[in-house]
């Protein structure tokens, strides 16, 4: 009776990885209650193995207990849209972004050609995010083929449908959108880190993001073309001084609860200067 009390009161990092043929598919994660656990890594199994580019030929699924004591926690980023008519546009929209948050051009120019040629090696995505230096551009994650994979994240179970519901009324309430949000929180509560740009490598998702600090979670709607594959994830970090090492160890590994309800902004048309 007393190992069960303990075990209703504990959570779950849950977190999956897919590959197809020895190439990255899918990956998910979160943070789920005892009575959740056995549900949501069905659901993640089932993810893996419905992929819209194929059926996983290797699934590995990682369940790990966590103290509450030791979850971190961090708000949501405000929600905004950027509506664009093309990927060129979607494209300066982000660049724009990148610049107003000090992001050199060269540091934007190797962020936007590797995520457009395959951030693993031409032709391959990366199974989690490139770091790059803000300034000089450069690529600073230890395994280059593997990225940075963020990890033991989630919204509180309390706040899900609030956070649901204030998606509803832009037409975005979609998992995905949910865990691109969650893992941006994570990501901008690392002090080194200056922004991040995404978008899908799901051949059918052509919104992608910007994130920051100040300027919040920003979709883009358009940042590559419908049925292209290569897509991924950059953060861009000014370390100062920082130790790199414990960044990576933060992302990877820190648990973390997503909190607050974000504020939504309505879609507004890119203009460009
Ligand atoms: N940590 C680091 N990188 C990751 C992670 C992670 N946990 N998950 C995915 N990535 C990288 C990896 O390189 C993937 O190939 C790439 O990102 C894309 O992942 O507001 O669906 O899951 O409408 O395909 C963003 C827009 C959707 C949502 C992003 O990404 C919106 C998306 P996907
Ligand atoms: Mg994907």
């Amino acid at each position: 009776m007393i190992i069960f009390a303990v075990m209703i009161d504990s959570f779950y990092s849950l977190r999956m990885h897919s590959s197809l043929k020895g190439q990255h598919l899918s990956g998910a994660e979160g943070i789920v209650s005892f009575e959740s656990l056995e549900g949501e890594t069905l659901a993640m199994l089932h993810r893996a193995l419905t992929h819209e580019r194929g059926c996983a030929t290797r699934i590995a699924l990682h369940v790990e207990s966590l103290a509450p004591q030791d979850i971190l926690e961090g708000p949501i980023p405000e929600l905004s849209t950027i509506e664009v008519d093309d990927v060129a546009q979607g494209r300066r929209a982000a660049r724009a972004l990148l610049r107003q948050e000090g992001v050199s051009p060269r540091a934007i120019d190797r962020a936007m050609q590797d995520l457009a040629a395959g951030a693993a090696s031409p032709g391959v995505n990366m199974r989690g995010a490139m770091l790059i230096d803000a300034a000089t551009g450069q690529r600073l994650e230890p395994d280059p083929c593997r990225g940075i994979r963020v990890s033991r994240m989630d919204l509180r179970a309390s706040g899900k449908a609030l956070v649901f519901e204030a998606l509803k009324q832009f037409g975005a309430a979609r998992l995905r959108v949910k865990e691109a949000l969650v893992l941006a929180a994570k990501v901008q509560a690392a002090p080194a880190v200056v922004a991040e740009l995404c978008w899908s490598d799901d051949p059918s998702y052509v919104t992608g993001y910007f994130c920051s600090r100040t300027l919040g979670y920003v979709r883009i709607t358009r940042l590559k073309e419908p049925g292209e594959a290569l897509g991924g994830r950059v953060f861009f970090v000014n370390l100062q001084g920082r130790v790199k090492e414990e960044l990576i160890e933060f992302l990877q590994r820190q648990p973390f609860w997503v909190t607050g309800v974000p504020r939504i902004h309505p879609p507004r048309p890119w203009r460009d200067e």
